[in-house]
């Protein structure tokens, strides 16, 4: 039994519930079944007891199931619904309280489901979030290479970029590289954005040629065994000019006094706070205009969180990104990112990227 799985039910059977049910339809819930049996298909359900470990599916996955998990199979064969398959189960092991992601399943799903069993649910949404949210040092190791991978795809897409190429062009360029190397997948769609598309927080590539001198934000990052990296560069071709460099500046030391000065038992409160008072001290504040970052793992947005409404103290092992940015409408962007492991004293920081504007 993995890690995972152990740590989960010893969480969830604390609340006196007889089984934890994952319900994964059209890939409503791969996240936590691949976390729990290593099962990455679209379509199962997992039905675990503190005895067993069941996982159900059809024919599609058979094989791959197989290979992938250790859990108790049971092939999913129509002519019933696979509900009604998954109901019978649990009325068959007499199961009377029964834990669910709520937050993972549709309401109309949901109500169908309940509908079909003689059961209690305990919605065990944000307890899932929080174990995940603390990494084992095996899935550290992961989070490493998918930034390697990622941070590998940039530099070969700097060799293309020259004024006039459109950001569309080295955005798909740089998924290419991600796609070539060992990574499963880009984790999300590349924000490539130039000039004043810069200034768009999640401006996505677009037509748009990159002019000499403009500041180019690219937000990217490759998904590796299941993990995600998220980072975030700027590179000019050619000089940019001295408000760039200054607003580089700020966000550049901004950036640095929160990674230098995280640790475990901050809160995501005073993380965020250290980057933007510095931020509003020189006068930007109101540029700066989301959270500070956010936790990465198996989704790129997960918990912790780096904003001002993250109360609760930053655990050593958990993982989470710093990205301060000002944002000048009209003009340009800046962003600096890296993702960072927490630790007791400080934290270990898993991008390796030089952080200083990249001039090519
Ligand atoms: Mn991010």
């Amino acid at each position: 039994m993995s890690r995972h799985l152990e740590e989960v039910k010893e969480r969830v059977f604390e609340k006196n519930v007889d089984a934890i049910l994952v319900l994964n339809l059209e890939g409503s819930n791969r996240i936590t079944t691949r976390y729990l049996s290593n099962f990455t298909g679209s379509f199962s359900a997992l039905l675990i007891t503190p005895k067993r470990h069941i996982i159900i599916t059809d024919s599609r996955y058979w094989v791959q199931v197989k290979e992938e998990s250790d859990f108790e199979l049971v092939k999913y064969v129509p002519p019933k619904t696979f509900f009604e398959v998954v109901a019978d189960l649990i009325n068959n092991l007499e199961l009377r309280k029964i834990a669910i992601e709520k937050d993972r399943i549709s309401a109309a799903n949901f109500d169908w489901f309940a509908s079909k069993v003689n059961c209690e649910f305990e919605d065990v949404s944000s307890l899932i979030v929080e174990v995940r949210a603390t990494k084992s040092e095996d899935e550290i190791e992961k989070m490493k290479v998918a930034a390697q991978i990622a941070e590998e795809a940039f530099k070969k897409m700097l060799e293309i970029a020259r004024p006039g190429i459109k950001e569309t062009e080295l955005a798909a360029y740089m998924e290419y590289q991600i796609k070539l190397m060992e990574a499963e997948d880009i984790a999300f769609e590349t924000i490539l954005a130039s000039g004043y598309r810069g200034a768009l927080p999640h401006g996505k590539a677009s037509e748009k040629a990159v002019q000499l001198g403009e500041p180019v934000v690219v937000d990217w990052g490759a998904r590796y065994k299941g993990y995600n990296s998220d980072i975030t560069r700027v590179f000019c071709i050619g000089e940019p000019n001295d408000e760039v460099k200054e607003i580089y500046d700020i966000v550049y030391t901004a950036q640095k006094m929160a990674r230098e000065t995280i640790k475990a038992g901050m809160t995501g409160k005073e993380v965020d706070a250290i980057a933007r008072d510095y931020i509003s001290q020189c006068g930007y504040g109101e540029y700066f205009g989301h959270s500070l970052g956010h936790g990465l793992g198996l989704e790129v947005h997960e918990n912790p969180s780096l904003s001002y409404r993250y109360e609760s103290p930053l655990e050593i092992g958990q993982v989470v990104t710093i990205e301060p940015g000002i944002y000048l409408e009209g003009k340009f962007g800046i962003r600096i990112e890296d993702d960072v492991v927490v630790r007791e004293n400080g934290c270990d920081v898993i991008t390796s990227l030089p952080r200083e504007i990249t001039v090519i």
